[in-house]
């Protein structure tokens, strides 16, 4: 054997475990219908190794979150996974709650029975602090609610933000809202703290709901769902159900799978198309506050004061700072998430 060929294949045998290696991921959720679908399909996905849930108010209120998640975990089988409450309440603004699309509980009403699992006792914008320092450029956030943890953790210790992987939000839009006509839920949830994530000094994955409202939970899937059975699948169908009937009143086609679809970008990064654009958060619209504005030229026009009118001199480049999602491969999602639940 040649001598160079040791270390070669050496070489390849660790980027073969590298690339087998499932990522670690910290999920910040505001439990939910679609955050329990989203957090049951990582749970159920060996491509990824969940660290820890950190619950944000959102569209219930922390206490409610707090308990939803550990009923999530407990139904999982997972009470070895760090569980932590974290902001009790917005940066800025008061709370809005979401149970007009997610249930009196956030969970559809469906009861689950009360968790075997304990929440850690850390809170939970520190637990992520103490994780990303852990493992360094190693843990990929996935923030599924309003981003008031995230922005917490980078503000206490901005130095987390080169030390992140990735972090792929669900949340934002480039093309209207689904709050107003112009803000994303989780962005309108609160704006501060969304400007801060977004002005960090990372690259943000927007997931958006305007992409979410195209990758839709229709009854056929929910039927191939309820077609095996065990208690998570049985239990995410009861919640596909609830929401789709919800989203089938209020006119849309189909259930729109906003986290589970963020959650499915870190699984499987083709399942996306995605851009680099600037991203600003508005925070003071009269109409837009909450909006994602995307800026799709890569430039803002320069002008400049000439006696009494301004002249375009020019552009002035502006950097990206999110990686956008335009579209994504529904039907290859969906069918991820019903083989990784089905039957569970
Ligand atoms: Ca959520």
């Amino acid at each position: 054997m040649s001598r160079f060929l040791i270390p070669i294949l050496f070489l390849a045998c660790c980027l073969a475990a590298l690339a087998q290696s499932p990522r670690r991921v910290i999920i910040d959720t505001d439990p939910g219908v679609d955050d329990a679908m989203a957090i049951l399909l990582a749970l159920n996905s060996p491509e990824l190794k969940v660290e820890a849930l950190t619950v944000v108010p959102g569209n219930v209120e922390a206490w409610q979150g707090l308990e939803n998640a550990l009923k999530l975990t407990s139904l999982a089988n997972r009470c070895d996974l760090p569980v932590a409450g974290g902001a009790q309440h917005p940066l800025n603004q008061k709370l809005i709650t979401a149970q007009f699309w997610h249930g009196k509980n956030g969970l559809a009403n469906v009861e689950l029975p009360a968790s075997k699992c304990k929440a850690d006792a850390r809170f939970g914008p520190d637990l992520i602090i103490e994780l990303v320092h852990k493992h360094p450029h190693e843990i990929t956030l996935i923030p599924i609610g309003p981003l008031t943890n995230i922005a917490l953790a980078v503000s206490k210790d901005p130095s987390i933000v080169p030390l992140v992987k990735d972090i792929v939000i669900m949340g934002g839009s480039i093309s209207g809202g689904n709050v107003d006509g112009a803000a994303e839920a989780n962005i309108y949830g609160d704006p501060e703290a969304a400007s801060i994530v977004f002005t960090a000094g990372w690259m943000v994955t927007m997931i958006g709901s305007d992409v979410g409202e195209r990758t839709i939970m229709t009854r056929k899937y929910l039927n191939d769902l309820q077609s095996a059975h065990g208690p998570e699948s049985d239990f995410v169908a009861r919640l596909a159900d609830f929401y789709l009937t919800r989203s089938e009143k209020s006119g849309y086609a189909g259930a729109a799978m906003y986290d589970p679809l963020a959650v499915g970008t870190v699984i499987d990064s083709t399942l996306v198309t995605l851009k680099d654009m600037h991203v600003d958060i508005e925070t003071r619209g009269e109409f837009t506050r909450g909006e994602t504005v995307a800026n799709r030229m890569g430039s803002n026009e320069n002008n400049v004061l000439h006696g009494d009118h301004y002249e375009i001199e020019g552009v002035i480049p502006l950097k990206p700072n999110a990686r956008v999602c335009l579209a994504s491969d529904a039907d290859g999602f969906l069918q991820l998430f019903i083989s990784r639940i089905k039957g569970k």
